[in-house]
């Protein structure tokens, strides 16, 4: 299908971005085409990737058509459950290519990390159509670079902040429901519609089922042979920021009732003595596929993320059981407080669980990614290396960031890594 008169309209740099059209397809087809036993369920995924730019923006622009609002986000913390009951679509923007890093550049120091260069370079090089639709983009207090960039973007399109608060003390659980009141408040004039219990109560079942949905896949990741790849599942991960919610989650399930079936006929993706990694971290946002692609050619097997785009994005349901508006945005702040990000302090909720997630997922070692410049899991990185040594589980450090130039040194330290874990099970 041809979206070039779509991508005008948005007002996009159609040769900038078609270069970009180019390299992803051949990009995603080495990454992932070549994966053998893949499930069929893949195809639907490996479709909305397919049309990245096209199928998703036409959609959200029809939205607009009808009166609708589209809303950008960038961080976990920000509750998509207020933006789908005033009748507006959330979408993530988060930007994972360094294709877009040179533009983010222009306006930022280079020491800044890849993934707030590559989110500010989409928008000010017009080379993304999320971009270009969302109506307002949501910001939040996480880290220094996000605050600095949310001003530079905010003098080109319509920005609401959220302040997050940084330590989880019931005061500050009181100031995030604030906070969601106001971004309610926000939402309502932007959109013209009332959030009213009712409304509010059906998002919060909607994303709760999108959770459920991605908790039910990451299930399958703890058996002996997961009868899925790590990076398939990072797809879906990354896939989940953007697409219809509730499409999602019918496809999500209908892709793990497959799954059951691999199960019980003892289907797995994996040679048998694959070493199981978990990673934890800083967010691998799409397409930033490359530490995946590197263990899993590496004779491991990623089994799960402990990082925004995994376990942090759907572990913690939010309370179904409130009826007023008071008590559902209380619900909202509670489960999102929940999520431990290294912007809190202390955060001692992310070493246990990582601990956690190493015994269910049964993990041979855990490899904690920071891209470069993210002092806030850099420095936290410290205390989880220490935590995991304590218990005797291997550990590697890595940071990295978008481009392609470290992968020759990624694949010996991993391969390194890998054949350490090996040598210990012999
Ligand atoms: S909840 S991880 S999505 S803030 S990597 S931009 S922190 S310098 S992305 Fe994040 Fe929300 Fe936390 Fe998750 Fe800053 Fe670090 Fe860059 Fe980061």
């Amino acid at each position: 299908m041809d979206y070039n008169k779509m991508w005008e309209s948005l007002d996009m740099d159609i040769d900038k971005h078609s270069q970009l059209c180019e390299v992803l397809p051949v990009m995603f087809c080495d990454v992932y085409m070549n994966q053998e036993g893949r499930p069929d369920g893949m195809d639907y995924f490996n479709f909305v990737v397919a049309e990245i730019h096209g199928i998703r923006p036409k959609e959200l622009i029809e939205h607009q058509k009808k009166g609708g609002k589209v809303l950008g986000t960038f961080c976990v913390y920000v509750p998509d459950e207020i933006v789908f009951a005033a009748g507006a679509i959330a979408t993530g923007l988060c930007g994972g290519s360094q294709f877009w890093v040179p533009g983010g550049e222009k306006v930022l120091p280079a020491g800044t990390c890849s993934l707030i260069k590559a989110s500010v370079g989409a928008r000010l090089d017009k080379t993304c159509p999320f971009f270009r639709i969302a109506d307002m983009y949501v910001g939040e207090t996480t880290c220094d670079g996000k605050k600095k960039a949310w001003e530079i973007l905010g003098e080109d399109v319509e920005m609401h902040v959220m302040d997050l608060p940084q330590m989880k003390r019931e005061k500050d659980i009181g100031a995030w429901a604030k906070e969601i009141k106001l971004f309610l408040a926000r939402v309502e004039k932007l959109t013209g519609n009332k959030v009213t219990a009712e409304k509010l109560g059906e998002a919060i079942a909607l994303i709760n089922r999108k959770r459920e949905a991605l908790a039910r896949l990451y299930d399958f990741r703890k058996a002996d042979n997961p009868p899925i790849s790590g990076k398939d599942a990072l797809l879906i991960s990354q896939i989940a920021f953007y697409d219809d919610p509730a499409r999602f989650t019918q496809m999500v399930n209908k892709l793990c009732d497959e799954l059951d079936e691999r199960t019980a006929n003892g289907v797995g993706v994996f040679e048998k003595e694959t070493k199981r990694i978990l990673l934890t971290g800083t967010p691998l946002a799409i397409p930033n596929w490359k530490l995946h692609h590197i263990i899993e050619t590496s004779r491991g097997a990623v089994v799960a993320e402990e990082m925004c785009t995994g376990v942090r994005y759907f572990e913690n349901p939010v309370d179904e059981n409130e009826t007023t508006l008071d008590a559902q945005i209380e619900a909202l702040a509670r489960r999102y407080m929940k999520t431990n990000c290294a912007c809190f302090t202390p955060n001692q909720g992310r070493i246990d669980d990582i601990l956690r997630l190493v015994k269910e997922y049964k993990a041979d070692g855990v490899v904690d990614v920071n891209l470069k410049f993210c002092t806030l899991y850099d420095t936290e990185g410290y205390k989880v290396e220490r935590a995991l040594k304590e218990q005797g589980i291997p550990f590697l450090g890595i940071e990295t960031d978008y481009s392609d130039q470290d992968e020759p040194q990624l694949l010996t330290r991993i391969g390194a890594f890998i054949e350490m874990l090996e040598s210990r099970s012999r």
